[in-house]
């Protein structure tokens, strides 16, 4: 049986957050043996807001995301981790996708909305900015894309570029799927639970997200004061959004099912909920940030995972864009 690829990536625009862990590098983590694995530290994205880019810091805050991943748990004997701009295909391959994309796909992104909402200027980079996730993607033949539900609209702009394209020039890229995990796929700001938990909003309020290298107390601060109501309703289909967030929080850390949950805390006080919560984020983070300091210790040991597996995916970006440049007639 042909192998699966699995590709996914995060951007290295701050601290990697409880959602990011939720949504994206558990399930990472979690199929890792079965499948073939190129996980990826989207820098290039990072520059979409050029005046949130901070290039003394870039450089470092890459190598920390990658050695994030390894640290919540992918093994570099079954699984490729990278940092985008290592490899130039992805930016040549952006190109051409550009030049089959049509305007209006791009400019009815959600995200493209709500992060150009109220700016004086819109970059091209932020529009942009869903071709080059699909040339991330397409450029090593992906078969799934482990993501957040966020990225649904993503993927599915991803999938219509590599049938436009298919069907513009001739068999190419394999068209992919989109792959959520069973519980944790929107984690709800602890400050605000009707708004994605996200690293640029918790940039300037401190009770926004738990960090993946928030020490454990601060950590269990945070969930201790997330917004819930003044009620005590566990019903997932009635409960306050605050409540069904610490509720999916819970059952995506433990596995137990939200029904399950919803009736064991019924009759009792939001703090036993809450305090259940902290323990579960704490028993995850706690290996997370002893195998994070281990490598952010020792530079060669993230090398030595980075330079292997930088060549291993090179040779299949250089096949799929030698295959892109045939189809289109350039190189
Ligand atoms: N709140 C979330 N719940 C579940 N999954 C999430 N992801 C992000 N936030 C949540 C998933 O994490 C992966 C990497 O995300 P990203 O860094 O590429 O970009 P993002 O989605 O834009 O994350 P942020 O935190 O909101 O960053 P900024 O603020 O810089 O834009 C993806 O799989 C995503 O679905």
């Amino acid at each position: 049986m042909a192998s699966i690829r699995a590709f996914s990536g995060v951007q290295p625009t701050g601290r990697l957050h409880l959602g990011n862990l939720l949504g994206a590098l558990r399930q990472w983590v979690a199929h890792q043996h079965t499948r073939e694995n190129v996980f990826c530290v989207v820098d290039l994205h990072a520059l979409t807001i050029p005046e949130k880019v901070d290039p003394a810091q870039l450089r470092d805050a890459s190598r920390r995301v990658a050695a994030t991943y390894l640290a919540a748990g992918i093994d570099p004997a079954v699984s490729r981790v990278f940092i985008q701009s290592h490899i130039r295909e992805h930016a040549e391959l952006a190109w051409v996708l550009t030049c089959v994309t049509p305007l209006g796909w791009l400019e009815r992104m959600t995200q493209f909305k709500s992060k150009s909402e109220g700016r004086e200027t819109v970059g091209h980079g932020l529009l942009a900015y869903p071709v080059l996730q699909a040339a991330d993607i397409l450029l090593y033949d992906t078969h799934v894309v482990p993501v957040g539900e966020d990225q649904k609209q993503h993927i599915e702009l991803t999938r219509d570029l590599a049938i436009r394209f298919n069907h513009l020039f001739g068999d190419t890229f394999v068209v992919p799927e989109l792959t959520l995990p069973p519980a944790g796929a929107r984690v709800m700001g602890l400050d605000d639970p009707t708004a994605k938990m996200s690293k640029s909003i918790a940039v300037d309020r401190p009770n926004h997200a738990v960090f993946l290298d928030d020490a454990p107390k601060k950590a269990a601060k945070k969930i201790m004061r997330a917004v819930t109501d003044s009620g005590c309703d566990y019903n997932p289909s009635t409960a306050s959004a605050g409540v069904v967030n610490l509720m999916g929080i819970l059952g995506a850390c433990t596995g137990e099912a939200i029904d399950d949950i919803a009736a064991r805390f019924e009759g009792q006080g939001y703090g036993y909920l809450k305090k259940e919560v902290a323990d579960a984020v704490v028993a995850e983070l706690e290996p997370i940030q002893a195998r994070l300091a281990e490598y952010l210790d020792d530079p060669a040991a993230l090398d030595a995972v980075l330079t292997p597996s930088t060549e291993a995916v090179r040779a299949i970006a250089q096949d799929t864009m030698a295959r892109v440049r045939a189809a289109v007639g350039i190189g």
